[in-house]
C-alpha cells in the first residue's frame, strides 16, 4: 500500500516524510521540481510485539505502509503534467501536508501562512485534474459508440452515464470520494487512478510548541491530524535513548507518527490478521472484510488455491490461554471455512493442499 505526500512547496513534505520514514532526506527545496523519494515503514502494532515475546521467533515481522514524497505540486489551479499525475494516480491514498508553521525564513508561495486556503487549493487542484479525466474519458466513449464494433453498446451507455455522474459531482467541487458507486461501476474505473477518490489524510504542520488552527473541514474519506513536523523529525532521527530524552525534555508523552501510520492503514480500509509460530511471527495486511481464501492468498496464491480450512483464534483468547495448543484445548480455536470474514487481529493458520 502506497500513500503519496503532497502539499504545496516548502509546506513540510520532506521533513514529515523523513519523520515518518526515519529517513534524512535534505529538506532543501525542490525548487518545485518534480521529485520521488519513496520509503516503507513498519505498522507499529504491540499486539506483535506480545506475540513476538510469546513465541520467541526468529523473525517479527510488522505490516508495511510505503510513504513517498511527491515534490512538483505548485497549486497554481493549472492541470498537473505528465510524469506527477502518473505517480499521482498510482497512489493508494494522500498525506497532505499543510503547513501552519510561521517561519520568515521560509517563504510561503502565496506570500501568507492560511492553512484552510492551502487546504482548499490543494482541493481544487484535484478536482480539476479530475474534471479534465472525467472529460476525455467522455470524449473516448462518444467515439466508441459512434463507431460501434467494439464493446456492447450497453456497457458503453452504462460507462458514460457514470462518468457524467463524475462531471456533475466535480462541477460541484465535490470530491469523488463522496460519491456511492455500485462494485460493478468501480471496476470499470479502477484503471483510471482518478485523484479525488483515493482516501486522504490532512497533516497541519505545526511549528514546536504551536497550537493546531482551528479547521472546520469534516468529509467522509478525509481525516485531519496536527504534528509537529520537524520536532518529530528531529526525534526521529535520535537514537532510542536520546530520544527518551529529547522528549522528557519537551514533556511529549507520545509520538504523532505512529498515531498518522495507524489512520493511514484505517484510511485505506486495511487491516492485519497475523502468523505465529517459531519461525515467524508475522502482521499480514488485508483489505476490511476479506475472507478467509483472500487471507490466505494474501500469504501466498498457493494456499488460497489448495485452500482447506483456516484455524482460526481471537488475539485476546490466544495471549490469555498462553498458546495455541491451550487455545485448542479450551476449543478456542474454531475450523472456518473458506467464506469466513477474518476480523483484524485475529491469529489464522491455514490449512491446504497442493
Ligand atoms: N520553523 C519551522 N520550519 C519548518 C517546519 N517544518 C518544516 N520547516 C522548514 O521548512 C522548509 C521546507 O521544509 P521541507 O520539508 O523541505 O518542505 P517541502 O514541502 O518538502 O518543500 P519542497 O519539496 O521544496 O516543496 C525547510 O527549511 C524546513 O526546515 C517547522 O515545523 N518549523
Ligand atoms: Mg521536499
Amino acid at each position: 500500500m502506497r500513500l503519496g505526500i503532497i502539499g504545496l512547496p516548502q509546506s513540510g513534505k520532506t521533513t514529515i516524510f523523513n519523520a515518518l520514514t526515519r529517513g534524512d532526506q535534505p529538506v532543501t527545496t525542490s525548487g518545485g521540481r518534480f521529485e520521488v523519494h519513496t520509503g516503507v515503514v513498519d505498522v507499529p502494532d504491540e499486539r506483535i510485539d506480545i506475540l513476538s515475546r510469546m513465541f520467541k521467533p526468529k523473525k517479527t515481522i510488522y505490516a508495511k505502509v510505503t510513504y513517498a514524497d511527491i515534490a512538483g505540486l505548485e497549486g497554481g489551479k493549472s492541470a498537473i503534467s505528465g510524469p506527477l499525475l502518473n505517480q499521482l494516480s498510482q497512489m493508494d491514498g494522500f498525506v497532505h501536508v499543510v503547513r501552519c508553521f510561521e517561519d520568515a525564513s521560509v517563504p510561503h508561495p502565496a506570500g501568507s501562512v492560511n492553512p484552510a486556503r492551502d487546504v482548499a487549493t490543494m482541493d481544487s487542484e484535484l478536482l480539476l485534474n479530475d474534471l479534465i479525466a472525467a472529460e476525455r474519458r467522455l470524449e473516448k466513449l462518444a467515439d466508441e459508440r459512434r463507431k460501434g464494433g467494439g464493446r456492447e453498446k450497453g456497457l458503453i451507455d452504462r460507462d458514460i452515464a457514470l462518468f457524467e455522474r463524475f462531471q456533475e459531482t466535480l462541477s460541484n467541487d465535490q470530491p469523488l470520494r463522496e460519491l456511492e458507486v455500485s462494485s460493478e461501476e468501480e471496476k470499470s474505473i479502477a484503471g483510471f487512478g482518478l485523484l479525488t477518490r483515493k482516501p486522504m489524510l490532512v497533516i497541519l504542520n505545526l511549528g514546536e510548541g504551536q497550537q493546531p488552527p482551528a479547521l472546520e473541514y469534516s468529509r467522509p474519506g478525509v481525516a485531519v491530524t496536527p504534528v509537529q513536523g520537524r520536532l518529530e523529525m528531529d526525534i526521529a532521527q535520535l537514537g532510542p535513548e536520546d530520544a527518551e530524552l529529547f522528549k522528557a525534555e519537551y514533556g511529549i508523552s507520545e509520538l504523532a507518527l505512529g498515531k498518522v501510520i495507524h489512520q493511514s492503514y484505517d484510511l485505506l480500509g486495511l487491516m492485519s490478521f497475523f502468523t505465529v509460530g517459531p519461525d515467524e511471527v508475522r502482521a499480514w495486511t488485508v483489505n476490511r472484510g476479506a475472507s478467509a481464501v483472500e487471507a490466505a492468498g494474501a500469504i501466498h496464491s498457493d494456499l488460497a488455491k489448495g485452500f482447506i480450512r483456516a484455524e482460526v483464534v481471537t488475539y485476546n483468547d490466544l495471549v490469555t490461554l498462553g498458546g495455541l495448543a491451550e487455545a485448542r484445548n479450551k476449543g478456542k480455536l474454531r475450523l472456518e471455512g473458506k467464506e469466513y470474514i477474518v476480523k483484524d487481529g485475529e491469529i489464522v493458520h491455514i490449512r491446504f493442499n497442493l
